[in-house]
């Protein structure tokens, strides 16, 4: 149960010893971090460099004889980064930087009656601590944001539920902020729905969530499987819960918070009045005049609701909740449905139930401790990604047949097989399923999402080592290669583009029934750049050693990528990023996909157009360096500081264009090199990912993948120029 928090006032003391952590990786790649009590444990299980690194903590791996050259770099670079390697054969990694995601867990958590152990507690007050704005003492919706009422208001009452007394500096100083801000009556819908959960915010106060919109006869345009996988598993579980109009019990925290969150009188608050009700700070998509028609028609309907409907609608959200969990292994697709289907469970379940004790169980993999604290990641991990991109770097540059790297990546491929999934959903169609045998997703099999791209690399990282790799064991059969070639042709859109998990199942004017006002392009899968290449560069790789496999349709599937990709592309010369920042993550992309059918610098007038605007980016340092806001506002906007990432994407894209000028290229590869530490390791810097337009999200691990590839890539590259005679 939730017993009071022993929290000493101040020092560094009040929290718990970084020593005693470790990380857990078992099942498939699954991370849980476990804190050890007794010096007994502590002498029979040390600390190794990966729990060290993740901590914050010196690795103490040793330094190594500066590189003289690029290839040389990268080399240090996967010297160091092989440390991080888990015995499995994948790379674990934090996935935090949102910051709407801790909240969910610890309120959820409290609803639900869910402890957490004191030494998870104390970290994740020290996370709130940590990540409060310097300048305000706000949070905002990601690491990098400004502070807003969604972050503060959300955040503040963590602490609190943490255990935090609301005279705690910290307390004192965010809710000066949030007030500041006018208080949590303009919290936008997500807010206002958490906060109606715990009993700190009237019902009354949110836009409906039917659950009768389940009941609804599949063909409608605007049913909920048609909406993007992410938007429909939240609401399915909310739709549940807001038909229950679940409520935590009072209790003197919940009196106490309502006097905190909020600049008037809680009681005599006009609850319907701030349905609409969004702060300025928050809103990135307001509603749109059919959103609010649509919700005050049901807002009406809400006061008169139909039993045997709301039933049959409650009916089919919770079966659905089930099917999901079952689905995952109660891992659920991400960090939101978590929190909801939990609470959902427990209503219908009790905490004795089965599911109860599982959810419980799966809570620890999307908790992770680094040097700030402990956080709530974006999913149960990036598994799959990282190990991707790092063997492709490792194969491409050579790297992959030294000697002292065949054990790693041997382990890699490993991972890779056992990553695939060999079969349907449980329960597949009647939750509205797409096909996922043959698929990888982007973190275990257990979570078991197909996703597009994420099949593209983990397809191309298994042939890589299968056949570009002499001394690995042949793991993955053609049969296995041909079921993944085939889930990603059936996710081919009738513009020629890939998305994320399905193919767009919705119209595109969905999107003005956005309800969060906080993301942006949430309601419909779109196409992007990125899966897209992914998906048609495994499929280019997969034709030259099987020409026979439904030669056709590959032939047919990119060249009608490439239409996409060219009615894509910016005037300016670029591509907008969804998942990394921002044109320089998706230019990478798309002009690897060009490269694929000999668009290159020399033959396209795109692939040069492109190459120009990179070159005008390029910082006189030799770097590059891009903001996320960028992907807020869909157009360059320069970061105030060099990234190294960044400066490998851009320098990758000129690479895959066949630029035929070093220099830009040289000057970036010393760039690189001159940020590499003594130990081969790259300093962390910004924030690299992103979704939904504005919430940022890491990717600690692309400091290492992208920088060796790049630099082992650019040293065969430079060669190869160095014979050409440019023009
Ligand atoms: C991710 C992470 C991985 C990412 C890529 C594979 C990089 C991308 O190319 C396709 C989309 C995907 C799978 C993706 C989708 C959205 C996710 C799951 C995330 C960015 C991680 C967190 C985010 C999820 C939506 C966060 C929860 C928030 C909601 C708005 C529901």
């Amino acid at each position: 149960m939730w017993t009071p928090l022993d929290l000493p006032s101040t020092g560094e003391k009040q929290f718990t010893d970084y020593s005693r952590w470790r990380l857990i990786v078992n099942d498939g790649g699954r991370h849980t971090w476990t804190y050890l009590r007794t010096d007994e444990e502590l002498e029979k299980w040390p600390q190794n460099e990966i729990d060290k690194f993740w901590l914050g903590q010196p690795t103490g791996l040793p330094d190594i004889p500066k590189a003289t050259n690029a290839l040389d770099a990268a080399r240090n670079g996967y010297k160091f980064y092989k440390h991080l390697q888990s015995h499995d054969g994948h790379w674990a990694g934090e996935y935090g930087g949102p910051m709407f995601l801790l909240p969910g867990l610890v309120i959820g958590s409290y609803l639900t009656g869910m402890p957490f152990k004191q030494e998870e507690r104390l970290e994740m007050i020290r996370y709130l601590f940590n990540r409060a704005h310097p300048d305000d003492g706000g949070w905002g919706i990601h690491v990098e944001g400004h502070s807003t009422v969604f972050g503060t208001g959300l955040n503040y009452t963590a602490l609190r539920i943490l255990g935090v007394d609301k005279d705690h500096p910290v307390c004192v100083r965010a809710r000066a902020k949030l007030h500041q801000l006018g208080g949590c009556t303009s919290i936008p819908a997500w807010g206002k729905f958490w906060l109606s959960l715990l009993n700190v915010y009237d019902w009354a106060g949110n836009n409906p969530v039917p659950p009768e919109l389940w009941a609804l006869p599949d063909w409608l345009p605007f049913h909920p499987h048609k909406w993007w996988i992410h938007v429909r598993n939240v609401y399915i579980p909310m739709s549940y819960l807001y038909g229950v109009k679940y409520q935590m019990e009072e209790n003197d925290l919940i009196f106490s918070l309502r006097e905190e969150l909020y600049n008037e009188n809680y009681y005599k608050i006009n609850w319907p009045a701030q349905c609409n009700n969004i702060n300025k700070a928050d809103e990135y998509a307001p509603h749109s005049a059919l959103f609010n028609t649509i919700s005050s028609i049901l807002s009406v309907y809400e006061l008169c609701t139909i039993p045997p409907l709301r039933r049959a609608g409650l009916k089919r959200a919770y079966q659905l909740i089930v099917m999901e969990d079952e689905n995952t292994g109660y891992q659920t697709l991400g960090p939101v449905s978590k929190m909801f289907n939990l609470i959902a469970r427990f209503h219908a379940e009790g905490s004795d139930s089965f599911s109860y004790k599982e959810h419980m169980l799966k809570r620890k993999d999307f908790m992770w401790i680094g040097a700030e604290g402990m956080m709530m990641c974006g999913t149960n991990g990036s598994q799959l990604w990282d190990v991707g991109f790092i063997v492709q770097a490792l194969v491409e540059t050579g790297l992959a047949e030294e000697e002292e790297n065949k054990e790693s990546l041997v382990k890699a491929l490993e991972w890779l097989d056992q990553a695939q999934i060999r079969t349907n959903p449980k329960h597949y169609k009647e939750a509205y399923r797409h096909t996922t045998k043959g698929a990888w997703g982007f973190s275990t099999t257990e979570q078991g999402y197909t996703v597009s791209d994420c099949t593209g690399e983990g397809l191309k990282a298994a042939m890589y080592l299968q056949f570009n790799v002499e001394h690995t064991p042949k793991l993955i059969s053609k049969e296995r290669m041909c079921d993944a070639v085939d889930v990603m042709l059936t996710l081919q859109n009738p513009n020629g583009g890939f998305a994320s998990y399905e193919l767009v199942r919705g119209p595109s004017w969905l999107e003005l029934l956005n309800p969060a006002e906080v993301f942006g392009n949430i309601m419909i899968e779109y196409c992007y750049p990125e899966c897209t290449t992914s998906v048609i560069t495994s499929l280019a790789i997969f034709r030259q050693h099987f020409p026979d496999y439904r030669t056709r349709d590959i032939d047919c599937a990119i060249k009608n990528a490439i239409t996409y990709l060219h009615a894509e592309q910016q005037p300016e010369g670029g591509w907008i990023g969804s998942w990394g920042i921002c044109i320089t993550y998706a230019t990478q992309f798309a002009l690897e996909s060009l490269s694929l059918v000999g668009e290159t610098y020399e033959t396209s007038e795109r692939s040069r157009r492109a190459c120009h605007f990179l070159i005008k980016m390029q910082r006189e340092d030799g770097g590059w360096g891009e903001s996320y806001k960028s992907c807020e506002q869909s157009r360059w906007i320069e970061h105030e500081n060099t990234q190294v990432v960044q400066t490998c994407w851009a320098t990758m894209s000129l690479m895959y264009a066949k630029y035929p000028h070093p220099e830009p290229i040289e000057r970036a590869v010393q760039l690189v090199m001159s940020r590499q530490r003594p130990d081969g390791s790259w300093p962390q810097e910004a924030i690299e990912g992103v979704f939904n337009k504005t919430c940022a999200i890491a990717y600690p691990n692309f400091k290492f993948s992208f920088p060796i590839w790049m630099l082992g890539k650019a040293h065969l590259y430079l060669k190869e120029l160095g014979k050409k005679k440019i023009p």
